[in-house]
């Protein structure tokens, strides 16, 4: 879906994945993959663009976020989900219905969060109304109530949340995050701990959890690498430290699923955000080369 970007394309993002052969490429690791097609999104053009309560399309979303919740949930405990946006407000329902695949009554989830955004806006606080800045506030329980209740009581823990790549963020939004004592590691700490670090760092803070989700938001790369993106912000991860990072939860063994949102190519050079997005998941999910 789209609905939460404050420009249209990013719904076709899952189109563009799997023609850059995202099942090929997982299955040549030794994965068996089952496709199980789309979450049926409601088109903009049939909607009121009206915003409820600072929230444009909240209904809508919400009910995407909700049926996408379930059928996470439904998958087995040792399948793998990899859920592809979309705009990064379905990992509202990604991350609660990943929450609830591990344990009926939800699971302690650590959510490792790649991202230029903080995400961490609330309907007051967001300059845009756009809901692709709120999921990190409204999956830790803030924010409007029909979203922040998408758990159904359950919440994911500010302290189980480590974001990576940061370096924009809106100038309420970070009061909140300094409240909520969110750990972000901007691109400045990225530049002076590098990748190895801070995935070691991370893996520490996350050692109580019982699955970690991995949710790549493809404008942390750097926009010449990913530059199919609504929002590029100058400054971001290069390849080799978004496919470091990668192999280095890869290797964890730690990780129990994986969003990919935000692809747009409507806005990319002859699918490269996709392609390049494609081997994230490859790395998230293969074995070292030697
Ligand atoms: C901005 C942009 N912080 C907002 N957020 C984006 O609208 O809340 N998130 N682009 O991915
Ligand atoms: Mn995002
Ligand atoms: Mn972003
Ligand atoms: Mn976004």
């Amino acid at each position: 879906m789209d609905l939460g970007a404050g420009r249209r394309g990013v719904d076709m993002g899952a189109s563009a994945l799997r023609n850059a052969q995202l099942a090929r490429t997982l299955r040549e690791l030794g994965h068996h993959v089952n496709d199980l097609g789309d979450v049926v999104v409601p088109l903009p053009e049939t909607l009121d663009k009206h915003a409820s309560g600072g929230l444009v399309f909240l209904e809508p979303i919400l009910g995407t976020c909700r049926a996408t919740a379930q059928r996470v949930a439904a998958l087995p405990r040792n399948a793998f989900p990899l859920t592809l946006g979309g705009d990064h407000s379905v990992s509202m329902g990604t991350v609660v219905g990943n929450a609830r695949r591990l344990d009926g009554q939800g699971a302690r989830l650590g959510v490792i969060w790649v991202d230029a955004h903080t995400d961490y806006n609330t309907p007051d606080s967001s300059p845009s109304g756009n809901i692709h800045g709120m999921p990190v506030a409204h999956l830790t329980g803030l924010g409007d109530p029909r979203l922040a209740q998408l758990g159904d009581g359950w919440t994911l823990r500010p302290e189980d949340i480590t974001m990576i790549g940061i370096r924009s963020v809106d100038l309420r939004e970070r009061a909140a995050m300094r409240e909520a004592g969110i750990r972000a590691y901007t691109m400045k700490d990225v530049d002076q701990l590098g990748i190895t670090r801070i995935v070691a760092q991370t893996l520490e803070q996350l050692a109580d959890v019982d699955g970690i989700h991995v949710s790549f938001d493809a404008d942390a790369l750097d926009p010449g690498v990913c530059p199919g993106v609504g929002t590029p912000v100058p400054g971001g991860l290069t390849y080799r430290e978004g496919h470091l990072l990668m192999e280095l939860l890869s290797e964890s063994g730690r990780v129990t699923s994986m969003d990919i949102v935000e692809v747009n190519p409507t806005l990319d050079l002859r699918n490269q955000t996709a392609e390049v997005m494609v081997g994230m998941a490859a790395s998230l999910l293969g074995q070292r080369i030697l």
